[in-house]
């Protein structure tokens, strides 16, 4: 009697830290062969050297970096995840740097379209794929000093909700996670420039934000429901939080 053993292969991008690199170990736990793509070649391959998977050096917004990830993926791939992403400044659209905001709209929205285009035909040979964009509750709603990043993030969500239609007949799920505040290393400090004072009062008092790890649980749980369970939508947040301005601080 043979043996099949079908390995699934997922591309994480932004899998440096954060999200990402969570989301890479927990679906190399879940048995997934990771390809993990980041800007930063040494993370990446310390990661892919600890979870057995494969470490590819890759600017999402550099559509010739995504072309050679995806030769580098190799094909089927059955699993996508666009968590590549992030906000840069809090400055209210008064005096927001534009800038900010095209490097916003760059790295969560185009970086997302380079990738899905480059990976639809791999996670299509699949024959039973999955796009699982990383967007966030900043997709959902508005704050002050928020809208360059809460424009791009609306972004996200919007393609994702339009890519679903458009695949609509085919087998590849499109889904979304929306977290809310998780604490990671790097989020909010890039976000303030490097100031770590201004990053450390975003979860100031808050009993248990989320972290990376919560996340990726749930991106694990919604990437292996079966094929025809279509999450379309989990919105994450910790229990402090009930809204964006409704933080409970201790
Ligand atoms: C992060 C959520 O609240 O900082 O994507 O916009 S928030």
């Amino acid at each position: 009697m043979g043996t099949m053993i079908s390995t699934r292969t997922a591309v994480v991008t932004g899998a440096s830290s954060g999200i990402g690199a969570a989301t890479a170990r927990s679906l190399a736990a879940a048995g997934f062969r990771v390809v993990c793509a980041a800007r930063r070649a040494e993370r990446i391959e310390a990661l892919a050297a600890e979870i057995g998977g494969l470490a590819v050096a890759c600017d999402v917004t550099d559509r010739d970096e995504v072309d050679a990830l995806a030769a580098a993926a190799g094909s089927p791939v059955h699993l996508l995840v666009n968590n590549a992403g992030g906000a840069f400044g809090a400055d209210p659209v008064e005096s927001a740097d534009p800038a900010d905001w095209r490097a916003m709209y760059d790295v969560n929205v185009l970086g997302l379209l380079h990738v899905t285009q480059a990976l639809l035909p791999a996670l299509r040979a699949s024959g039973d794929g999955t796009i699982l964009n990383v967007g966030s509750t900043a997709g959902r709603i508005a704050y002050e000093g928020g809208a360059g990043y809460t424009a791009a993030k609306h972004g996200t969500q919007v393609v994702t909700e339009t890519l679903r239609l458009e695949l609509c007949g085919e087998p590849i799920r499109v889904c979304e996670i929306a977290p809310g505040m998780v604490r990671t290393d790097e989020f909010s400090t890039k976000r303030f420039g490097g100031d770590q004072e201004k990053a450390d009062q975003i979860y100031a008092g808050v009993p248990d934000p989320l972290v990376a790890e919560d996340v990726a649980d749930a991106i694990v749980w919604m990437a292996t429901r079966p094929s025809h369970v279509n999450v379309d939508e989990l919105v994450i947040r910790p229990r402090a939080q009930a809204a964006q301005h409704k933080v409970h601080r201790i």
